[in-house]
């Protein structure tokens, strides 16, 4: 077994199927209002290999010439982001740790191609909540490291139903998505890995 940098939590097999395909139902109908967009690094506009949308009050969005940002619309429709499903704000309030309420869920979708550089999650105001990342669909290899690029990093797998906090001194841990497993999951139809990240914006 190996032992995760300090504030980084993996809850295997937190959610089993039902609230599994419960989840995957809301993010239809989230996905429905919100259709999923490419996002872009800034400056460059190279586009980024996962698909995203989100729900809550506000939404992570990127693109070449505005960068990396929260905003109260989509990006491409301009309507405000869909409502956070409640049976995420359950989950929130199992695991974050705190009486503040998430403001945004970012939507992941992760082809059997797609990958995350590692990178900290750090656009939000408030960088003391913690990050709540919930895994459905096909397995990934997860990478985190410290707080600072150089630092070492060790990965481990993520399946469907697990649950990742980024809590504490692992709040501000680089970490990224190598690779997906493809095939490792029935949950999704066409295949694929869902990614759902719960972050408090405002302090
Ligand atoms: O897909 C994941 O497990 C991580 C996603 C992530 O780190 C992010 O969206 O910031
Ligand atoms: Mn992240």
């Amino acid at each position: 077994m190996q032992v995760l940098p300090k504030g980084i939590k993996h809850i295997p097999g937190s959610l089993d199927r039902a609230r599994q395909e419960a989840i995957v139902e809301a993010i239809r109908g989230v996905v429905s209002e919100a259709p999923l967009f490419v996002p872009e690094m800034p400056k460059t506009g190279k586009p980024m290999s996962v698909r995203m949308t989100n729900c809550g009050a506000l939404g992570w969005v990127t693109d070449r010439d505005k960068g990396y940002r929260y905003q109260p619309q989509h990006p491409a429709t301009g309507r405000p982001w869909p409502p956070m499903p409640d049976i995420l704000l359950e989950i929130w309030d199992a695991v974050a740790a705190t009486n503040k309420r998430p403001e945004a869920c970012l939507v992941n979708f992760y082809s059997a191609e797609a990958r995350m550089g590692l990178h900290q999650d750090r656009d939000e105001r408030d960088l003391e909540t913690s990050v709540v990342s919930i895994s459905l669909g096909d397995s990934c290899l997860f990478r985190v490291g410290g707080s600072q690029r150089s630092g070492q990093t060790m990965s481990f797998r993520l399946d469907s139903g697990d649950i990742v906090v980024l809590g504490g001194e692992g709040r501000l841990a680089y970490h990224g998505v190598d690779r997906i497993y493809p095939d490792t999951s029935t949950l999704l139809k066409n295949g694929g890995r869902l990614n759902l990240t719960l972050r408090r914006v405002n302090p």
